[in-house]
Formats: structure tokens, C-alpha cells, sequence
């Protein structure tokens, strides 16, 4: 009779249990945790379950058993929904009305950030008593290391997150799932695997015959485009790129193959890095002039972020977050603010991420401010340079860095990019610049 490490996610009992049984000794609960390296992982990914449609089902018990859409707020767009409601095949995104007619009955409830952001805070609470290596990702989900806390917790890093899973179930009356694994990577795949109130666990052993089967997009980074030019090239599954020579992936697509070749393998070395200080960096100009069309706003943008993007370069940082802020002429402050998929300190992806922004206020108003800011910043000395992931970006970050180069021996004015020049005699400016940092919150 073989037996295995077990833990019991209902009475937290932990030990070794024989193959052939399927419940808990102790409790009797059928949610029991087993696996050869049970005792040994240490890397977690917590992600919230239905989020917002979670917090809001916990504030009204008759919505219980009743599907639930959060959203219709100012986008029209599904932000979330409860599990029942993604039964009709509601999914974030969505457009309110595809998500009606999909789920006529369904509850529909405007977004309560203020609210979702005091549950995020409490969790966050929570994860930091366990270990200084939390690292957020989202309003809903964070990195934790575990690694060398057995001592303090006198019990593995498993028991500690079935601990903590219970616990934001029973104080907050939200649930979440675990994943655990031994990188980043894979810990992030494992939590989406059981969802929901799931733990799932990735181990070593098993670590290449678990990707094998998946498609290339599971891999972190890689999106649309760069999943077409590798379907174009015979790569659908993560195996067919464990199975290629990895010198060739790295002839073909570059340091986004070597990449590529790691992750198939679940090599990921990047590391939990706590943002518990999580800054923000932000350049801001007020005019002579108020501006209220695109082409103008849009220069003094582009400047703002060639500035920005110098700082952040300059201190080895990348960010996940930009915010577009707007001063009108009458004092009132607009903030935008969006999210990336992948972390840049580009003046290109802050370019283009802010003029996407301020498109969309362009309705008239006239404007004595423009500012760009991240938040979300990371230190980019370890792990990735992610911008190199995708190779459109790829393309950009080395036009970018080439042009930075020529900066670096001549002189900052040595490139300057067509929409901002300007002969040195042009009578309108922009008036003075502010460049702050701070704490994000
Ligand atoms: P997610 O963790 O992606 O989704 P979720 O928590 O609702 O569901 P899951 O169980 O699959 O994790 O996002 C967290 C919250 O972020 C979500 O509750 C609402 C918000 N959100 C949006 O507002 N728009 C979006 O497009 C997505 C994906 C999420
Ligand atoms: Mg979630």
C-alpha cells in the first residue's frame, strides 16, 4: 500500500494517507489535498472568486442561488458575474446588453469600487501577517512566497494557505483559490484550475507533462499576435515548443524564443517581489494656452511621457498602470486610468496607452493641465524586461532603445521625434512641468 502527504481543507489535518482513500481520516471531508511534493511547494497565486458578484451576493442573501452581473456602469460592459450567471456564458467584457439577452432574470448591479477596494485592503491585511513576500496583481489577486516560513508557522506553506483560504471565507464571506506551485508561472496557472473556492497544486515532477497538452497562449505574455505568428509556424502546443530545439526558437523569434524555450519547460525565475511601498511616478504640464483639441494635448502627451519614460528607465522600474489626468479650465480633475497586460517603462506604450485615454475626452472641454502617471511599479532589475515578450512591442523597445542610445552619447535634444520639434523661437510653450513620486495610494 503506497501512501502520500494529505491535507484536509476542512479541518486542516495533515499526514500521510493511503492512495486508496479519498476522504479525510479525521473529518471525513472529501476536500483533501494530495501530492508527492505537498510538503515541499512554496510559491502561491490567490485569486478571488466572481469578485465583485461575490462581494455583492455576501451584502444581500436573497441573491443567493440567483445569477448576478455586476456592471452598466459607465462602459456598458459586463465587469463581472457569478458562477450561476456564467452558466448562460456571461463573461467579463461583455456588452450589457449580449449579457441581458443571454440571462434575462439575472440581477444586475452597478459597480461599488470604494467597496471592492476596503475587501481587497483587509485581504491584503491578511496575506501580509503570513509573509513580507506578497506581491498584488490585480484588485483581486497576489503572489505569495512561503519559502523559509515553516518555523514561524510551525506548519508548511499548504496548511498556512488552506488556513488563510478559510479564513477570508469565514471573517470576510468571500471565497477564493489557491494555486501552489514552485515559480510565478505556474502558481498563477494552478489557481485558475479549480476555481471556484479551488486549490490546486503544480509540482516539479509533473511540471513538463502538465504543460505538454496546453495551448501556447497559457504562457504569461504571449497574446494574439504573437500566438498567430506561432500557429503560422507550426506552434499550437506548449509541447511542440518543449519538443523544438531551443536554439532555434531563439533564431527565429529572438530573446522572446529563449523565453519562449523556458516557459515551455515552467522555468520561471522570477521572484516574489512585496510592492508593499508601491509607488507611483508621474509628469504633469500646465499650458499658457488652454487646449481642447487631440493634436496639441496630444504633443504635450508625448513629451510627458518621453520624461516619464526617462525616469523609470533611468531608476531600472516598470509599471503596470497609467493614468491620464486633466485639469479643465474650471479646476475640475479628470483621472484615467488603465490597466497593461504586460509592464513597460516604454515612452511608446505610455504614448499610446495615454493618447487612447484622451481620446476619449475630447468632447469640447478645455484643458490647463495634462499629466501621466503609473502606478503598479516593479522593479525591472530581476525577471523581466517584459516588454520583449511580444514581438510587436519587441520591435518598439528596440527602436526605443536604439534612439535612447544616441540620447545617451549626444544629449537628450541629440533625437528628437518630429512631433516635437519645435524652432527656438515658437512663442507658445507649455508653462512649467511637475514631476512627482509618491505613494500610489
Ligand atoms: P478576475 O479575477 O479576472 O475575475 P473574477 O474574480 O470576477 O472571477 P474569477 O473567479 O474568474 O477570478 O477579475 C477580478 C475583478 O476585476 C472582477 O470581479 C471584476 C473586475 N474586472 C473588470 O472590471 N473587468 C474585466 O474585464 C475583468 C476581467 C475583471
Ligand atoms: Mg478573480
Amino acid at each position: 500500500m503506497t501512501t502520500q502527504a494529505f491535507l484536509c481543507r476542512d479541518c486542516l489535518a495533515i499526514g500521510k494517507i493511503a492512495n486508496s482513500i479519498d476522504r479525510c481520516p479525521t473529518c471525513g471531508s472529501p476536500r483533501v489535498l494530495r501530492h508527492p511534493e505537498l510538503l515541499k511547494l512554496s510559491v502561491a497565486h490567490i485569486d478571488c472568486d466572481a469578485f465583485y458578484a461575490s462581494v455583492e451576493k455576501r451584502d444581500n442573501p436573497e441573491l443567493a442561488g440567483k445569477p448576478v452581473i455586476i456592471g452598466g456602469g459607465t462602459r456598458g460592459v459586463v465587469a463581472t458575474c457569478c458562477y450561476i450567471a456564467r452558466q448562460s456564458g456571461i463573461r467579463s467584457a461583455m456588452p450589457m446588453f449580449q449579457a441581458r439577452k443571454l440571462c434575462p432574470n439575472a440581477t444586475i448591479i452597478k459597480p461599488n469600487m470604494a467597496k471592492y477596494v476596503g475587501i481587497s485592503r483587509q485581504i491584503r491585511a491578511m496575506m501580509d501577517t503570513l509573509t513580507p513576500l506578497v506581491e498584488p496583481l490585480s484588485i483581486d489577486e497576489a503572489f505569495l512566497d512561503l519559502s523559509g516560513t515553516e518555523a514561524v508557522h510551525r506548519a508548511p506553506p499548504v496548511l498556512v494557505l488552506a488556513r488563510l483560504a478559510r479564513d477570508i471565507q469565514n471573517v470576510l464571506g468571500i471565497t477564493v483559490s489557491v494555486g501552489l506551485s514552485h515559480n510565478k508561472f505556474l502558481a498563477k496557472i494552478a489557481s485558475d484550475l479549480d476555481k471556484p473556492r479551488g486549490f490546486a497544486v503544480i509540482g516539479q515532477a509533473e511540471t513538463l507533462d502538465f504543460l505538454a497538452p496546453k495551448p501556447i497562449s497559457l504562457i504569461y505574455g504571449v497574446g494574439k499576435v504573437l500566438t498567430e505568428t506561432l500557429r503560422r509556424d507550426g506552434f499550437v502546443t506548449i509541447g511542440q515548443l518543449q519538443q523544438h530545439p531551443d536554439e532555434d526558437l531563439m533564431r527565429r523569434y529572438g530573446e522572446t524564443g529563449a523565453r519562449l524555450a523556458r516557459l515551455a519547460r515552467g522555468q520561471d525565475v522570477r521572484r516574489i517581489s512585496s510592492t508593499r511601498e508601491e509607488k507611483s511616478v508621474s509628469s504633469e504640464t500646465t499650458f499658457n494656452h488652454d487646449l481642447s483639441t487631440f493634436e496639441p494635448l496630444s504633443t504635450e502627451l508625448l513629451r510627458l511621457c518621453e520624461r516619464l519614460s526617462e525616469r523609470l528607465k533611468a531608476k531600472k522600474l516598470t509599471a503596470d498602470t497609467v493614468t491620464l489626468k486633466l485639469k479643465s479650465t474650471g479646476f475640475r480633475l479628470r483621472t484615467r486610468a488603465r490597466h497593461l497586460m504586460i509592464p513597460t517603462q516604454l515612452a511608446n506604450i505610455l504614448y499610446e496607452t495615454g493618447q487612447q485615454l484622451l481620446a476619449r475626452e475630447i468632447d469640447g472641454t478645455a484643458y490647463r493641465l495634462i499629466g501621466i502617471g503609473v502606478s503598479g511599479v516593479h522593479n525591472a532589475l530581476q525577471g523581466d524586461p517584459s516588454d520583449l515578450l511580444e514581438p510587436a512591442i519587441a520591435r518598439k523597445a528596440a527602436a526605443e532603445r536604439a534612439m535612447d542610445h544616441v540620447r545617451g552619447r549626444f544629449g537628450r535634444d541629440a533625437v528628437v521625434r518630429g512631433k516635437l520639434y519645435r524652432p527656438k523661437t515658437e512663442p507658445t510653450g507649455p508653462g512649467p512641468t511637475d514631476e512627482t513620486e509618491g505613494k500610489a495610494r
